[in-house]
């Protein structure tokens, strides 16, 4: 199955933890279709961004570490959480250009994504909150609980 992805895809997984806990397929509906790859090559993408030391195993800190820094990216006005508005916010997430269209559904996309992050509801993702969407989601994709994500791993998570 070939995926429709952006030439910026990568910086679509600015979305990182949250975009991974919940199936990569729900990224290339956010991109345009000025590329197509296949859905390997777009797990590749996003692996190699949380392989900091390309030894072709993502270790909880290097994971968490790409958490960390996309949730300062989305928290804007620098006050500790992530407000709906900052997280569907196209900017930090790097796009390009993308058509009106393809980005609405994204942001159908994020909403929805946004529910499910902030489990108390109050309309603010905290800190505590994306670190424990973090740690739900290594845990399910590292299947064999050895405490790394291999591509082999994070494929199959990602259906
Ligand atoms: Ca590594
Ligand atoms: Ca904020
Ligand atoms: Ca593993």
């Amino acid at each position: 199955m070939a995926w429709k992805v952006s030439s910026a895809w990568t910086a679509v997984g600015v979305a990182g933890v949250a975009a991974v806990l919940l199936g990569l397929d729900a990224i290339p509906a956010a991109a345009q279709s000025a590329q197509t790859m296949t859905k390997e090559q777009a797990v590749q993408l996003v692996f190699k961004r949380f392989d900091a030391d390309g030894d072709g195993n993502i270790s909880n800190a290097e994971f968490m570490k790409v958490g960390d820094q996309d949730f300062k990216a989305f928290d804007a006005n620098k006050d500790g959480s992530v407000s709906k508005a900052e997280f569907l916010d196209p900017k930090p997430r790097r796009l390009g250009k993308v058509s009106d269209s393809d980005l609405a559904q994204a942001k159908k996309i994020w909403a929805r994504q946004f529910e499910i992050l902030d489990t108390d509801k109050n309309g603010a993702l905290s800190d505590a909150e994306h670190e424990k969407a973090g740690k739900r989601s290594f845990t399910h994709m590292d299947q064999n609980n050895d405490g790394e994500i291999t591509m082999a791993e994070m494929t199959a998570a990602a259906r």
